[in-house]
């Protein structure tokens, strides 16, 4: 089915009801008062009736009665369930019913952040579950509204004013949200979607389960005691040192057998994995443990690449992307990437470009250099480039220090 044409809130149905009872009833009152008009016109056309014949009916009390009672009764029909369904979509669940989603609606996208203050673009909520949310607009944005046909549910987004809506989702997707007020230039671009997924998603999204760093082979050392026999140094311990081993020769018994060998892979997996079949000169046999069933093949080759002297990929610590932080912040609602001017200037060759901007009542040329774009971005209404309108909302206490950092890192990068 069509997206957004089948209702898949809690209260949908009911409100596709009285949709279809208004619908209905107001056929049923156009059929017989246009029908009946004309077939009169037909029936008493002046070709039909003499014109002596014409009288004129002054009064006809259960007529009168009939069209003031049948009418009044569809109406108060359509008036039960108007307010039936009104009454089921604006009943707010309390705060501890429902899972709360602050929204705000600004010039042209919207933030959703949850209970733990996690922010995003797009609506994600757990299937069957009430969700409640509270919605505003900043103090100098415009009105909005949010509306996802879906959900059967549209409501303003007001600066300086909270409103609500509520729903409860019952089947898992993806709907549309769109902004249903018009609010300038962009309007039609202030669109996001819901995304309802089940509980234990939901979970996973507000809570996303950390990624255990790889270990490292002096991590498996220690877990799994070698450096309570093996140094790593030159030293030896109960066992031999690891020290630089790999490749070089050691006499060693190998099965009753005293011979040389030099110490490849193959012979370093299965002193571990098996260390009763090779026992190095000098040491006590059958003290090592094997390590076969205990580590695993990754552990494995983690120790091999040790011993080998392979440098391990040390994992990069993540560090904020500046993309995602412009995307995420609605720049590019009003700022293209390729050089087409939309709302704002285009961050295409952005940085280092020379720019007149108005201050105060002066117009002045400026190099965009690193702080000229922080001050765009913290304090965007003192200097305003020149031919644009002056819209552009102040990231201050928005934007982390480190988030502005990367979001000018990665502008400079945008040719
Ligand atoms: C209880 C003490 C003990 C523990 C624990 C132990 N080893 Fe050993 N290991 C030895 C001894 C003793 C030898 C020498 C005798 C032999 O070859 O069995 C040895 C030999 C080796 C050798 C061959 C060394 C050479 O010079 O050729 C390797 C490789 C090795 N161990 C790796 C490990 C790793 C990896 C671990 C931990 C996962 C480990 N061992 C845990 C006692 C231990
Ligand atoms: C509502 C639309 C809008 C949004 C959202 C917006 N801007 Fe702007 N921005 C503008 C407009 C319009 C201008 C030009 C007028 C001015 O300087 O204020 C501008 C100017 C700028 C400038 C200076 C441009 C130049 O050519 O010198 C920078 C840098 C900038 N914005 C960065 C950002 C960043 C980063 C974000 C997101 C964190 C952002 N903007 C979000 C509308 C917007
Ligand atoms: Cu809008």
């Amino acid at each position: 089915m069509l997206e957004g044409i089948e209702g898949v809130s809690s209260f949908a149905n009911e409100i596709d009801n009285t949709f279809i009872i208004v619908t209905v009833i107001t056929l049923l009152l156009f059929v017989v008062t246009i029908g009946s008009m004309l077939y009169f016109v037909y029936k008493y056309s002046s070709s039909k009736v003499k014109k002596e014949d014409a009288q004129n009916i002054k009064h006809y009390t259960p007529i009168e009665i009939a069209w003031t009672v049948i009418p009044t009764i569809l109406m108060m029909i359509v008036f039960y369930f108007g307010l039936e369904s009104l009454r089921v979509q604006r009943t707010m669940p309390s705060d501890d019913m429902a899972q709360v989603v602050k929204v705000t609606g600004q010039r042209w996208f919207w933030t959703f952040e949850y209970e733990n203050g996690k922010k995003t673009n797009e609506l994600t909520v757990p299937k069957d579950t009430a969700i409640k949310l509270v919605m505003t607009a900043p103090e100098e944005d415009v009105l909005h509204s949010f509306f996802v046909p879906a959900f059967r549910i549209k409501e303003d987004v007001l600066p300086g004013t909270t409103t609500y809506l509520w729903f409860n989702a019952e089947k898992m997707g993806r709907y549309d949200i769109q902004c249903a007020e018009y609010c300038g230039t962009r309007h039609s671009y202030m669109r996001s979607f819901v995304n309802v997924v089940s509980k234990e998603d939901y979970k996973n999204f507000l809570f996303p389960k950390k990624e255990e760093p790889k270990k490292t082979a002096i991590d498996l050392f220690n877990d799994y005691g070698c450096v309570g026999c093996h140094s790593l140094e030159d030293m030896v311990l109960v066992g031999p040192s690891f020290k630089d081993i790999y490749n070089k020769e050691v006499s060693i018994t190998s099965k009753g057998v005293k011979k040389v060998i030099k110490r490849d892979e193959n012979y370093l997996r299965n002193s571990i994995l098996n260390p009763q079949d090779d026992v190095v000169e000098g040491y006590v046999p059958h003290l090592m443990p094997s390590f076969k069933n205990v580590i695993n093949e990754e552990e494995l080759n983690t120790i091999i690449k040790y011993f080998k002297g392979e440098k391990e990929e040390v994992k990069k610590e993540k560090t904020i992307d500046g993309l995602s932080l412009i995307q995420n912040n609605g720049c590019i609602g009003c700022h293209s990437l390729d050089g087409s001017k939309i709302v704002g200037p285009t961050f295409k060759d952005i940085y280092n470009r020379k720019v007149v901007v108005t201050k105060g009542d002066e117009k002045i040329e400026l190099t965009s250099n690193e702080e000229y774009l922080k001050n765009s971005i913290l304090d965007p209404k003192v200097e305003v480039v020149e031919n644009y309108p002056n819209i552009m909302p102040s990231f201050k206490g928005l934007l982390k220090d480190e988030e502005v950092d990367a979001i000018i890192e990665y502008l400079k990068t945008i040719k």
